[in-house]
């Protein structure tokens, strides 16, 4: 089994436990051990051959316990405790919780009086007025679970580019195995690193297409095989992603893959341009009547319709091609650029790894400087600090420093705002320190009016530097809340507040578009990993890739510049 779905197994636990009402830092520490285990760049099965029980408890957020149950799952393909849960709920019934609007108690009171268990279900009665009238449910309540289903489908059949690239990265590993591939792109939304991905499209150049089709289809990541021929293949994965294969002659490869990797609305126009100079454009190739002038490379496509080379990221029809058209096409930015990391947790809240742990792991990754931002007294389920507690932190973290050379570790919180618009920690603690990150992590159901003037609060105080993934959102699980974001924006520069682009795989958030806002206005964005563990401080490529979506350059991010300055610009409001 790999490490998805070893993680998707304790993520079903954790949604059962949550069900059952259980102790919320047991469920906790079910969710940790799936986030860690899905950010593992180890196969598990590979640590548990090299050292046992032991190594797999050397994974942060896995303890002794939960090692024991993933030695269960390696041992013997499933595990007891899941396949107990799964027995005292309904099949479908963790879909149903996923509702935004469903609680627990309501999913099993209407299991009970309506025989409700799946979304389907739940949306014909609310439909039909059957809810309401039921214990605890009012007009209101009914109309908020119609909301809800409504925000349930826009997620469904979408998966976030965190979950589907490295899932990708290591069938493109085992395809390259195969002798009988040349070429290999996956291109599609991934290519494009679109935030969430509909299904994965891999091209490929051979001149055995039977074997590459034959040895894909029976990959150990395949479920499910949809259709084999011997130019494109369909399989849906294990993580019940779906994946196209496509095989074609090397004279097409690049027309193809400006193809596959669209948007579909860019290649519409590049298409018309083409016809505009008199060529046909398509996957196959470029033609002049019947007379082919291109299509090896990708090059060619632009090159044929008289511009630049444009980055796959920015191929949405959102001004890319005009911009390319005047040689006004940005500098992206690359994870070379990326000099330190202002958001990342510790033990001392809810991280798996220390303080030394993650300056050292930093460091490997050629950082600068790295802030720890450990969470604040409110947000208890994370074991927030107090204002006690984050001062005793401040001094740990300064003999950090002084012990590991080559990094420089500033001192830094989360720190909570409250729904009315005040710090979880006074002026005079946070004053005593070099960041300070201030985020929302309750009450996400206010008004926009209201959350925008929370937020906005937060960012007239002098002290803090950045707020934090600004929308809320979860990729797949949560709508950003209602926020005025232009007004926001504005109101950052005003102020001289940064903006996050916070990294996590399931929040990507600041959005693209808006990333490009922030740029226009001038507003420095700080990439931000939100790091849990040492190996999701590497989870910066996907905050990068939303960024060159976003057309960020080096130059508009606040941890892109050397550490002289990042003081400096710390230091702006105080
Ligand atoms: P997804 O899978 O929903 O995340 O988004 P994409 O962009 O990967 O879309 P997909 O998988 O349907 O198709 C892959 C690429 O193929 C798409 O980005 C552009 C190209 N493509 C698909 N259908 C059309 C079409 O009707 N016209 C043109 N010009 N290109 C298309
Ligand atoms: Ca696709
Ligand atoms: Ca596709």
């Amino acid at each position: 089994m790999e490490n998805p779905e070893i993680a998707r197994i304790f993520w079903d636990i954790s949604e059962f436990l949550e069900l059952k009402e259980d102790n919320p830092f047991k469920i906790r520490a079910y969710q940790k051990a799936a986030q860690n285990i899905e950010s593992l760049s180890e196969n598990i099965k590979a640590v548990y051959n090299r050292g046992g029980l032991k190594a797999l408890e050397e994974i942060p957020g896995i303890g002794e316990r939960i090692a024991g149950k993933i030695e269960e799952i390696l041992k013997i393909g499933k595990l007891g405790l899941h396949e107990r849960l799964k027995k005292e709920f309904p099949p479908q019934f963790l879909e149903l919780v996923k509702i935004p609007g469903m609680g627990p108690k309501t999913a099993v009171m209407l299991q009970k009086k309506l025989k409700i268990d799946t979304p389907e279900k739940l949306e014909k009665a609310a439909k039909a007025g059957k809810l309401k009238g039921l214990p605890g449910m009012g007009e209101k309540k009914e109309e908020n679970i119609l909301k809800g289903i409504e925000q349930f489908k826009r997620h469904i059949g979408r998966f976030p580019l965190g979950t589907a690239l490295p899932y990708v990265e290591s069938i493109v590993a085992e395809l390259k195995k195969l002798k009988e591939v040349d070429k290999i792109l996956p291109s599609g939304s991934l290519r494009r690193m679109k935030e969430t991905i509909g299904d994965i499209d891999i091209l490929i150049t051979s001149k055995k297409p039977e074997k590459v089709m034959d040895f894909f289809t029976k990959l150990p990541q395949v479920k499910e095989v949809l259709a084999k021929g011997s130019t494109k293949s369909t399989v849906i994965l294990k993580n019940n992603i779906q994946a196209d294969l496509r095989v074609v002659a090397p004279e097409s490869f690049g027309t193809a893959a400006h193809y596959f990797t669209g948007s579909k609305q860019h290649n519409i126009r590049i298409r018309e341009r083409g016809v505009k100079k008199g060529l046909k454009i398509s996957e196959y190739g470029i033609f002049k009547g019947k007379k082919r002038i291109g299509g090896e490379k990708e090059e060619d496509v632009f090159k044929a319709t008289g511009l630049p080379f444009i980055p796959p990221e920015l191929r949405e029809n959102l001004g890319e091609i005009e911009a390319a058209e005047r040689g006004k096409l940005p500098k992206l930015i690359t994870i070379k650029d990326i000099r330190g990391d202002f958001h990342m947790h510790t033990k001392a809240s809810d991280g798996g790894n220390t303080i030394e742990e993650m300056a050292e792991a930093a460091k490997k990754l050629g950082y600068e400087y790295i802030a720890i931002t450990d969470h604040s007294i409110s947000s208890r389920i994370a074991n927030g600090l107090s204002e006690k507690e984050l001062l005793s932190h401040c001094k740990k973290i300064d003999a950090a420093g002084k012990k590991i050379k080559g990094i420089t570790i500033l001192k830094g919180t989360e720190v909570d705002i409250k729904p009315d618009g005040t710090l979880d920690y006074k002026d005079s603690i946070l004053k005593n320190l070099d960041v300070v990150i201030a985020a929302v992590h309750s009450k996400f159901g206010m008004k926009r009016e209201e959350m925008t003037k929370r937020i906005i609060s937060a960012m007239h105080n002098k002290y803090v530097n950045i707020i934090a993934h600004p929308t809320g959102r979860l990729l797949g699980k949560r709508d950003p809340y209602e926020i005025d974001m232009d007004k926001l924006l504005l109101e950052a520069k005003k102020t001289g507040t940064y903006i996050e682009l916070n990294a996590y795989p399931e929040r990507l958030d600041l959005f693209d578009f808006y990333c490009k806002k922030a740029k226009e206005l001038g507003i420095l964005i700080a990439i931000g990993t939100d790091a849990h563990t040492t190996s999701q401080l590497e989870t910066m490529r996907f905050g990068v890739a939303i960024g060159r979506r976003g057309w960020l350059e080096a130059k508009d991010i606040l941890n892109s510049l050397p550490l002289s300055k990042v003081i400096k610009k710390l230091h702006i409001k105080r």
